[in-house]
């Protein structure tokens, strides 16, 4: 019953698994889906990077494969029971070694289908096991050895064809080895002889083997390395059998034994957390027939794994950045940006080629650029964003520094304006280099110039102010010098009043003019702005000076004038002393005499 066979592998939605063990092909040739999972949780192989390796047993049906990986390596593949006598292993099952970083495929052994399926899922799973094997047992009885034309012998020639289809490119540096185990060796045979007739064997299968084009002559031993070693009967000599096995496991567990069977050019290189994606991948390759080459797989696994280990960090990329954006937007300036920015991605970047790198070397370049390119426009925005506030910040530093300095008496504008902007320019330019991160070519050259810009539009501004303050200045203390020296000719005027009234103006004029001259120096100004101000002043001076004038000579203030002149001399006498008059006065001809005097 169909049942209690699936309890026993522990079915579930059609996939048979035990706790330790997962059938990775299915008897209808379909891949598992729990492979990954298997990887992480069951064997917990999937950090271990290049550190692992992976055998397959092939072989006869029936001849002990099963119990022969169990003993080897400490695993639970299903065996045959004594009393059942039927095909146990269907499709392809893993499982990891015991106490050591190994995968191990058990696989379907020959012969397994019925005749006239032919020998599909054979080559199929040679296919598989040798794109993804470092070693491979060939299990076979001893009586099998020298029957050329025996059934192992068809296998072996798939297994040239396979290889020569997947390692063309890879000839002389990427091997794997073919481990035979030579079953219930009696002894009588030296196992010596044995190899020798295996050697003689497989020299004429790789013989008969169609090369590529380019490929007649290669050797067999261009791509693989031959072990060959023999076990007793295990029913009948268990302990011997047991013995034996203990010293051939030491090959596969002890880097220091002579004969230890993962050398380094065995591996297929695909790193663990890669390896579910590799194998189904190779697996739908060769499902769907198409010609498999392994360089092509390992860039397309690589494509795939390295895609996936960018989405991962990045993700985690942005959720760290994500607390920039708020201040930045909001016009603050934050702290350490450059730093903090340049971790964020160093860490990210690291994440990526923590598992990564172990990937086809261009494909992993190729996507390390991508996610940094990525990282970077990321950041850019936040770097021109902090560039735009500290700018900001710049300008109102600028303009507070020379608002503070002008409030004072005896500045040199030029000098304040100076010094205010190498203050500030520093300012911008030390923050600006704190935050260009490495890797990139950011710069700010477009910044500085624009706050440069901005600087020279609030100098200018503030120059023709601050100029205008000054001529105010000078005029109004100009004004105060008209007023006293034109009232006080007024006040007593005398024939030459005029041609005093018009030196004076001359001489306040004069000293007038070189004071804003002497000014206009730290002002920076230019000869044409001196000369129109020159002008304006002049201009203006008369103007003040005819106003002073005409309010001296305005009607009423002319007339008070003359009363005030007229009562003086009518009302006192010549000691200034009031007049007292007698009735011999003639009061009209005095009236008239001081009348005649004012005017
Ligand atoms: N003669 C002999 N029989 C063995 C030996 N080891 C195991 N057997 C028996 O051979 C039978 C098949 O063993 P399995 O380990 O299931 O063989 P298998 O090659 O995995 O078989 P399939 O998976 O069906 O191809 C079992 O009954 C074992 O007890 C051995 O060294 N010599
Ligand atoms: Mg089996």
């Amino acid at each position: 019953m169909n049942g209690v066979a699936n309890d026993s592998n522990g079915q579930a939605n059609g996939v048979k698994k035990t706790s330790t063990q997962l059938q990775i092909i299915d008897e209808n040739q379909h891949f598992t889906q729990e492979l990954s999972q298997s990887m992480k949780d069951e064997w917990h192989l999937a950090d271990s990077g290049f550190n692992y390796n992976l055998v397959a047993v092939f072989g006869s049906q029936s001849t002990g494969k099963s119990t022969l990986l169990n003993r080897l390596f400490g695993t639970n593949f299903d065996v045959m029971s004594e009393s059942a006598r039927r095909q146990t292993t269907k499709g392809i099952w893993m499982s990891r070694g015991k106490d050591m970083n190994v995968l191990i495929m058990d696989v379907e052994g020959t012969d397994g289908r019925e005749r006239g399926e032919d020998q599909d899922f054979e080559r199929k799973s040679a296919l598989f096991s040798m794109a993804t094997s470092n070693v491979i047992i060939v299990n076979l009885w001893e009586h099998q050895v020298g029957l050329y034309q025996g059934a192992n012998m068809g296998l072996l020639k798939t297994v040239f064809e396979v290889n020569l289809q997947l390692f063309q490119a890879a000839r002389g540096k990427e091997k794997t080895l073919l481990l035979f185990v030579i079953r219930d060796h009696v002894g009588a045979t030296p196992l010596a002889n044995l190899a020798n007739t295996l050697t003689a064997d497989l020299d004429r299968i790789w013989q008969s083997v169609s090369k590529p084009e380019g490929l007649e002559n290669c050797s067999i031993n261009d791509y693989f390395d031959f072990m060959f070693t023999a076990l007793p009967h295990k029913l009948l000599l268990p302990e011997k059998f047991e013995e034996e096995v203990i010293k051939l496991r030491e090959r596969f567990v002890n880097q220091n034994h002579k004969d230890f069977v993962f050398k380094p050019n065995y591996s297929k290189r695909v790193p663990a957390d890669g390896f579910h994606v590799y194998a189904e991948g190779i697996w739908d390759q060769i499902m769907s027939n198409k010609d498999l080459d392994l360089p092509t797989q390992q860039e397309l696994l690589a494509q795939y794994r390295c895609d996936e280990i960018a989405t991962v960090a990045f993700e985690a990329f942005l959720g760290k950045i994500k607390g920039f954006r708020q201040p930045i937007e909001a016009g603050k300036i934050i702290e350490g940006l450059g730093p903090q920015m340049e971790e964020i991605r160093n860490t990210t970047i690291k994440q990526f080629d923590k598992d990564a790198s172990r990937y086809h070397s261009d494909v992993y370049k190729r996507k390390r650029n991508e996610i940094l390119n990525k990282a970077n426009s990321q950041l850019h925005a936040f770097y021109l964003g902090q560039l735009k506030n500290l700018s900001k910040k710049a300008i109102t530093m600028f303009n507070s520094r020379i608002q503070e300095k002008l409030k004072g008496e005896g500045y040199d504008f030029a000098e304040v304006v100076l010094n205010a902007r190498n203050e500030v320019e520093d300012y911008f330019k030390k923050n600006a280099e704190s935050i260009v991160l490495t890797e990139t070519d950011w710069t700010y050259d477009e910044e500085i110039t624009q706050l440069q810009e901005g600087i020279d539009e609030i100098a200018a501004k503030s120059r023709i102010e601050e100029t205008k303050k000054m001529i105010n200045g000078l005029e109004k203390a100009f004004q105060a010098q008209i007023n006293e020296f034109v009232t006080l000719y007024f006040k007593s005027p005398t024939p030459d009043m005029w041609t005093k009234i018009v030196n004076k103006f001359q001489e306040v004029l004069d000293k007038t003019e070189q004071q804003l001259l002497k000014k206009a120096k730290s002002f920076n100004s230019s000869e044409e702005e001196n000369a129109k101000s020159v002008e304006n002043l002049r201009k203006r001076s008369w103007q003040q000076l005819r106003k002073k004038i005409d309010d001296e000579l305005a009607d009423n203030m002319f007339l008070l004038k003359l009363r005030e002149r007229f009562e003086e001399k009518f009302r006192y006498d010549d000691e200034g002393l009031p007049k007292v008059w007698k009735p011999e006065d003639d009061i009209d001809a005095h009236f008239r005499k001081s009348r005649d005097d004012v005017i």
